[in-house]
């Protein structure tokens, strides 16, 4: 199955950019675009591609790990920018080097669970609205959100999801997504049954630790939307 690690923003912040939606849906040349639906909206961190079903569990036990060494940080979505004429996006501020420490360790996972990841490319954290089959001068919309600034939330975890892709062949229509697990920030809060001390079982159940490929040393970290 077609998989992907995300950070989905919860309903009240998606609905907060659905106005930012309608208004760059009614600027010109905005019917010719492809736009995205409000339930699917997400922030990509590593896309997986096909998954075999053999590799799920490691995937998946990867995968937590790499959110349970991942803290729990604070996202809002702000402004917007684009990829060459292609595609167009909301971005994002708050603690980005956090969410760009989970993309690593989230593609790190998947690498070590198997997966053929692709060369890892400079991470931009951009939540798609709307892509276009033919290049277009997408800066008027980007433009269009500046000052666009979302509520801070609180990212408390990291979700797989699966995407379908249409087979319908009708045109415009959506991948369908549908979010499988749910990997909770931060270390596991463990209540010791009666007080006693659980014994640790990482190293002897869990083998080698995925290392930390999300040190802080990225020098692109901060700066502002690419793409414009
Ligand atoms: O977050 P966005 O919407 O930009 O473009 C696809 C989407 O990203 C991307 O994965 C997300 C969920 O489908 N995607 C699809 N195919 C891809 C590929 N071959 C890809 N990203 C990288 N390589």
């Amino acid at each position: 199955m077609r998989l992907f690690a995300a950070v989905l923003p919860p309903a009240e912040v998606r609905k907060e950019l659905d106005p930012v939606r309608d208004r760059l849906r009614a600027m010109p040349g905005a019917e010719g675009m492809r736009w995205t639906g409000r339930e699917g909206w997400h922030f990509t961190l590593a896309f997986l591609g096909e998954v075999e079903d053999a590799l799920l569990p490691e995937l998946t036990a990867r995968l937590e790990r790499a959110g349970r060494r991942t803290g729990t940080f604070a996202l809002r979505l702000r402004g917007g920018g684009h990829f060459g004429g292609r595609a167009l996006w909301a971005g994002a501020a708050g603690d980005i080097a956090t969410l760009r420490r989970l993309a690593e360790r989230a593609d790190a996972a998947a690498r070590r669970s198997g997966l053929p990841m692709e060369e890892h490319r400079h991470y931009r954290p951009h939540l798609t609205l709307a892509h276009s089959r033919t290049d277009l001068d997408l800066r008027p919309y980007a433009s269009a959100m500046d000052g666009f600034e979302g509520t801070p939330w609180e990212v408390a975890d990291m979700a797989l999801v699966r995407s379908r892709l249409p087979v319908s062949g009708v045109r415009g229509e959506q991948p369908r997504y549908e979010t499988l697990v749910r990997f909770p920030l931060g270390p596991a809060r463990q209540e010791p049954p009666n007080g006693r001390t659980q014994g640790r079982t990482q190293g002897r159940t869990q083998g080698k630790p995925d290392g930390d490929p999300g040190a802080d040393h990225d020098p692109g970290a901060g700066r502002g939307a690419p793409g414009r």
